[in-house]
């Protein structure tokens, strides 16, 4: 094939790959390890858009190169294929989330097969694959059997605590738990087996617990925060109400702190880094004990600010505080419990976001200042959340904005102390802490740093408050009310849950008629029939988060096909963890953080060489696509092009607010601008009889915007149709030419025939328009070798930093030039091919090929700059006239100053500036400059 032939050219080249199973890797000890990850799909419907592969040509790029540079490279690539569409699917169709997910993984394996990448796909896995989540359970359990020790700061089996117990009680324990009863070994030893259970429930890293979840009745199950808009569910708009709930949950809080000591170890973007410690949240300050006029309990506060404490104006407690209905005094008691209900179905997130609504409610209760010994009102609020710190605060208007508001809202609470010297805090609160402190007995005079310290040195002293970091961090909740998940490996004996046995796993989902809840509100689970453990206990129906599958999968991959263990030992100690990591910044506090918490639990059990899974992570930007809007006049069938629209409007008395509606065209049926009108009327038949007013060219402008790519604005490009047309190499290369990777842009088709037209002046180099093959052993002149290593020491540089948009602009500049020099020389081209092959893999294949290279391209090495070629050997000098810059002219570098000074005297346009004046002097700096001074 002499002519350039895309279509047949990436089909003999697959063939060829394919039989060499060149993407194939194995340990290999003689060789680096090199890891390149992307974040898995979720196999959808929908199938890819352009947008998707954005960040897997990137990472084909790193790999390929790599590999080119002598490494031993792991790409791999799955599906994270349960969740929740597929589910819904089958809810709607009855038709089993297997068989839509398989069908889906199908058809995105043949996408993505057309795009050229270099996966080795021995190694693919499926989150829903028994023999994967098989191994997800497996790791369930090592959660439930262990606790954190906060002495040897690392997670522990549990027998060992279970051995301590049974010796000392839990008197020297110091865990990370969620209890703070104390025992001894014979209080231990006297528990029955349930009560045991119970307290080592309160020291397992995957434990069962009472947590509050946004609960939506009409889905039948939990949703997570960012599931839940304004108290309704963001599926369906359904209403979302808090629930105390029994949930399986996951420490990840006892990891907090290493969670952000990690994160200096590893090279991801300060971003990221920031979105996962503001998630993190850590806050330094004290526990404060507050007693209570008429009751024993006392209200534990967490504060950053303890100096202010002598401005405490109320106590405030989220409404679900354990101690509201306690507290609340008869007369307040049905206004408590309004309140209380109105707060239930608000999630946290829109709790803590509204700052403009205050509101609260009075118990009628009072807490006794510790050391004023004032009485001070206790209320409820929701802007007080339950699950942070211990759910109450003292309330300081002075200091704290929120608190200001609230006295605001209170006229009883109005005339508040200040605590700031000189600041006036009639209006707002001062939340400066380069202040003195007043008015707050032996804080007086001190500022607020030491005045912290002295405060909660006190508190000690008296034995009402200690210091205290918190986090904002929570434990996640784990359970689902899902089928289409992994089954959470627990049995329950006399409503006590055990971990199944290893040798019982994988426990496999079971067959169920129905996918939706149970009539009583049960999970689907609930309607499998026989489904017992050993026939007589109840399995636990729940089943697993979306991101239990996604939070170990990097680890599979090292050992795919291993039964015995998630991955041997050899594999981990040879691939450790991932070198480059791409996928979309949306994953910041989801899965890029439950993997990290994974990872450190496996690393504590030794199960894993290395504490953070990912080295170097770099997110993507996204794809977005240009839509196309047609200006209707309301309520009749006329449409108007854009560009005479307002004249259109002004001579029938309507404005665009009022008359126009825009209705989304198909992306297909637009170029440049214009809309293909016929197109339009048999797209869809609402529109057959629509008539359209064009310009006075006759054609038809739409309104673009540039908008998220998706269905429902017809917008959306698929990769298949743009290979087809243009092929692999040039889509890779012109996703690439978009623009940085990680910023987010637009794909505008039309900028594609550039990148084509660069595709066939490489092709030109080596065959005519005769389809001779023109290449040559002949030695290139040193002019076309200097453009080469320019190009080699330009795209070495640009590839380390992943600047792949520079790289393409750079190929082009040099295809350009040795075009230009009519070069033939397999000395140049080859090379060239090499460096290029990362981005377009199967045209330079083909060629490498052609001119004769060994094997696959793949096995050639990456080439490097020879520095001699680049250096300069002429100047371009600025020439002045006593300091005013003249003309220029380029010399040889190596000429000598006297030498230089003739030819300069000689140029007419110095004689013409000298004006017949002798020269003084000449100023000549080497490589930079030339000056004559009359
Ligand atoms: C008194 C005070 C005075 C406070 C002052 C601040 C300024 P971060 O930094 O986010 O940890 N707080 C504590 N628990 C809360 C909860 N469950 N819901 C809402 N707010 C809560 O903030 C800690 C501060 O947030 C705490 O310090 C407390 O208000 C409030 F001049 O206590 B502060």
């Amino acid at each position: 094939m002499n002519e350039l032939n895309i279509a047949q050219i990436e089909q003999e080249i697959k063939a060829f790959w394919s039989k060499e199973d060149i993407y194939r890797v194995h340990e290999d000890s003689s060789k680096p390890k090199y890891y390149v990850l992307d974040m898995f799909p979720y196999p959808s419907g929908a199938g890819l858009h352009v947008g998707h592969p954005l960040g897997y040509i990137a990472s084909d790029i790193v790999s390929r190169y790599k590999r080119l540079k002598g490494f031993n490279v792991l790409h791999p690539m799955g599906y994270d294929a349960f969740g929740l569409p597929a589910e819904q699917y089958a809810i709607q169709t009855g038709q089993h989330p297997a068989i839509t997910t398989q069908k889906n993984i199908l058809h995105y394996r043949e996408q993505l097969d057309k795009i050229g990448f270099s996966y080795d796909w021995s190694r693919e896995v499926r989150t829903c694959d028994s023999s994967y989540y098989k191994w997800t359970q497996w790791i369930f359990i090592q959660l439930f059997n262990s606790w954190y020790n906060n002495k040897s700061n690392k997670a522990e089996p549990i027998e060992e605590l279970i051995a301590h117990f049974e010796i000392k009680g839990n008197i020297d324990i110091k865990a990370h738990c969620s209890t703070q009863e104390t025992f001894s070994a014979a209080d231990w030893k006297q528990k029955t087996e349930s009560e045991k259970q119970q307290v080592l429930l309160n020291y397992r890293l995957a434990y069962l617990a009472n947590s509050w979840v946004n609960w939506c009745p009409a889905l039948g199950t939990a949703l997570a925060n960012d599931e839940v808009k304004d108290g309704l569910s963001v599926r369906g708009s359904h209403p979302v109400e808090q629930r105390l709930m029994k949930q399986w949950s996951t420490r990840i809080t006892a990891y907090a702190e290493r969670l952000l000591q990690g994160l200096e170890s590893i090279d991801w973007s300060d971003s990221m880094k920031d979105s996962q410690r503001n998630w993190i949240g850590k806050s330094e300050g004290a526990y404060i004990h507050f007693s209570l006029k008429t009751f024993k309990h006392k209200i534990k506060v967490f504060t950053t600010r303890p100096d202010t404490i002598f401005g405490v104006a109320c106590m405030v407690l989220a409404p679900e505080h354990e101690l509201v209905d306690t507290i609340t005094s008869i007369e307040q008691s049905e206004a408590v419990q309004i309140y209380k209900k109105k707060t239930s179905s608000k999630s946290e997130r829109d709790r803590s976001a509204d700052v403009k609504n205050i509101s609260g409610c009075f118990t009628g209760a009072y807490a006794i200042h510790p050391f004023t010994g004032k009485e001070i009102p206790v209320y409820i609020a929701d802007y007080i959340l339950a699950s942070y710190g211990t759910g109450a605060v003292m309330a300081v208007p002075s200091g704290d904005s929120r608190d200001h508001r609230f006295a605001q809202h209170f006229p009883e609470l109005a005339d508040f102390v200040n605590v700031f010297e000189g600041v006036d805090v009639s209006l707002s609160a001062c939340e400066s802490k380069d202040v003195k402190l007043t008015h707050s007995g032996f804080l007086n005079g001190l500022n607020v740093p030491e005045a912290i310290n002295r405060c909660i040195e006190e508190l000690e002293k008296r034995g009402i408050g200690e210091r205290k970091i918190n986090y904002r961090l929570r434990d996640a909740v784990f359970g689902r009310q899902r089928y289409w998940g992994e089954p959470i490996p627990i049995y329950y004996k006399n409503e006590v849950p055990y971990a199944l046995p290893e040798s019982e796993l994988p426990l496999t989902l079971p067959e169920i008629d129905k996918f939706l809840p149970t009539e009583d509100g049960e999970p689907p689970l609930a309607r499998a029939v026989d489904w017992k453990y050993q026939g007589l206990y109840e399995y636990e129906t729940t089943t697993m988060p979306g991101w239990a599958g996604s939070s170990w999968y990097f680890f599979r991959y090292m050992d795919p096909k291993n039964q015995k263990e998630f991955a041997s030992n050899v594999a981990l100690a040879y691939w450790k963890n991932i070198d480059f990591y791409i996928g979309g910044s949306e994953h910041a506090t989801g899965h890029l953080l439950y993997f990290r918490f994974w990872t450190k639990v496996l690393y504590d059990l030794g199960f894993v060489p290395c504490e953070e899974p990912a080295q170097r992570l770099v997110n993507q930007g996204m794809i977005q696509g240009i839509s196309s809007q047609v200006a209707r006049i309301k309520g009749r069938s006329i449409c108007v092009s854009n560009d005479v629209l307002e004249n259109y409007l002004e001579q029938h008395g309507m404005n665009e607010k009022d008359d126009v509606q825009f209705i989304y065209a198909d992306i297909r049926l637009v170029h440049h601008q214009k809309l293909d009108v016929e197109g339009m009327r048999s797209w869809n038949p609402e529109y057959a009889t629509l008539q359209f007013i064009c310009n006075e060219n006759r054609e038809f402008v739409v309104r673009q915007m540039v908008e998220k790519m998706s269905k429902s604005k017809y917008n959306v490009v698929n990769p298949d149709e743009v290979v087809a047309e243009y092929g692999a190499d040039c889509f890779r290369l012109y996703e690439m030419f978009l623009g940085p990777i990680e910023l987010s842009k637009p794909w505008d088709t039309q900028g594609i025939d550039g990148v084509s037209r660069f595709i066939r002046k490489l092709w030109r180099m080596f065959f005519n328009e005769q389809g001779q093959f023109l290449i040559t052993t002949d030695k290139p002149s040193r002019d076309t070798l200097k453009v080469l290593h320019r190009c080699i020491k330009k795209i070495n540089e640009d590839i380390e930093r992943l600047s792949f948009n520079t790289c393409v602009s750079t190929f082009m500049i040099c295809v350009n030039e040795l075009s230009t020099l009519k070069c033939n020389q397999a000395e140049v081209l080859k090379p060239l091919l090499v460096l290029l092959h990362p981005f377009a893999p199967f045209i330079t294949e083909y060629l490498w090929q052609r001119c004769g290279g060994s094997g696959s391209i793949l096995h050639a090495t990456f080439p490097f700059a020879d520095g001699s070629l680049l250096v300069e050997n002429s100047f371009e000098y600025p020439i002045s006239i006593n300091g005013k810059m003249r003309t220029k002219a380029n010399f040889p570098l190596d000429l000598s100053q006297a030498e230089i000074e003739r030819e300069v005297l000689k140029m007419e346009v110095v004689q013409k500036w000298l004006e017949g004046k002798p020269m003084k002097k000449i100023i000549f700096v080497k490589g930079r400059m030339i000056n004559v001074v009359t």
